[in-house]
């Protein structure tokens, strides 16, 4: 056996293509939200796999995408930034699909990146369960062209489906070295941020276009107790109609994202959580700095 090999590996691809599912997948447990909504991940979220043999530290980060507001440009910044740091990249890709423009700019941003620094490239073929066999050799042969390498896995991250032979060829490219946390810890995330990542989830998986954009979560009391925790929380929108479909009709719909969004921190914590949800609308909250930083965005 050799020595113990650890490393920070950027999740790269376009939205939606399954880089968080990916993520929580090699974790073995959620760290990053998912949800079918494109720019779900807000910041840099980090995931760290750990064996006797290897540390893989995944960097998840927020697509690039166009930047009309400041929540836009502190995305933009983190993806860039996150590529200063890593010892590899993992390019994800839908491989059910044809590459097609927004692959073309993540490939030329990485390609240029590699021309500074060589770094080790390996793509994800993800999707693999919704690939017609008629397809395979074109797409994946589209997507090595496409990238430059043919150092490639297809996987199926919602079935972890060659999730470990991924890992394995991550592991062969990574320098050898002491790991970088400890054995325990699964992401650098706070517990309360966390806690704020899951009402969210929550509200994009039971709403539609309008509202998830519009949304965000602020953790406002937290406070552990012997045998319960205690949490705070507001959800800004932007306008008072987007409140009143969150709230629901007597509450419902707000109980609802509370009792779902419970139960998933409780798991997480391993304690029982008392969750007090408020719905606030702070127009514009996007395009403000100090709602950003508070949010914690723009770490
Ligand atoms: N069929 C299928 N769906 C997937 C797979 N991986 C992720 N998804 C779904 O694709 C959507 C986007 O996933 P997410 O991880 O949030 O993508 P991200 O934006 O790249 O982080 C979610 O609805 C996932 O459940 C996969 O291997 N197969
Ligand atoms: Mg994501």
């Amino acid at each position: 056996m050799g020595e113990f090999r650890a490393g920070q590996v950027a999740l790269i691809g376009k939205p939606n293509v399954g880089k968080s599912t990916l993520m929580n997948a090699m974790v073995g447990q959620k760290v990053s939200i998912v949800s079918d909504k494109p720019q779900t991940t807000r910041r840099r979220i980090v995931g760290i796999s750990t064996t006797e043999d290897y540390q893989i530290v995944f960097v998840d980060t927020p697509g690039i995408h166009d930047a009309h507001t400041a929540l836009g440009k502190a995305m933009n910044e983190q993806a860039r930034r996150a590529l200063a740091e890593i010892d590899a990249i993992v390019f994800v890709g839908d491989v059910s699909h044809h590459p097609g423009e927004p692959d073309n700019q993540i490939a030329a941003l990485i390609r240029a990146n590699r021309k500074e620094r060589e770094l080790p490239l390996i793509l994800c073929l993800n999707k693999m369960d919704q690939l017609k066999a008629e397809n395979v050799q074109r797409n994946v042969d589209a997507f090595c062209e496409l990238l430059g390498s043919d150092n490639y896995m297809l996987t199926t991250a919602t079935q972890a489906r060659n999730i470990d032979k991924l890992a394995e060829m991550i592991v062969e490219v990574l320098p050898e070295r002491h790991p970088l946390y400890g054995p325990d810890e699964l992401t650098d995330q706070s517990s309360r941020f966390m806690a704020g990542e899951f009402v969210r989830e929550k509200i994009l998986n039971l709403t539609r276009q309008e509202i998830p954009h519009a949304t965000a979560v602020t953790v406002e009391d937290w406070s552990e107790e012997p045998h319960i925790i205690r949490v705070r929380a507001n959800i800004i929108v932007e306008k008072p109609s987007q409140r009143a479909i969150l709230i629901g009709k007597q509450g419902a719909f707000i109980k609802r994202i509370g009792t779902t969004a419970r139960q998933e921190i409780e798991e997480l914590l391993g304690k029982p959580l008392f969750l007090d949800l408020h719905v606030k609308v702070v127009e514009d909250w996007r395009m403000s700095p100090r709602i950003l930083h508070e949010l914690e965005y723009d770490q």
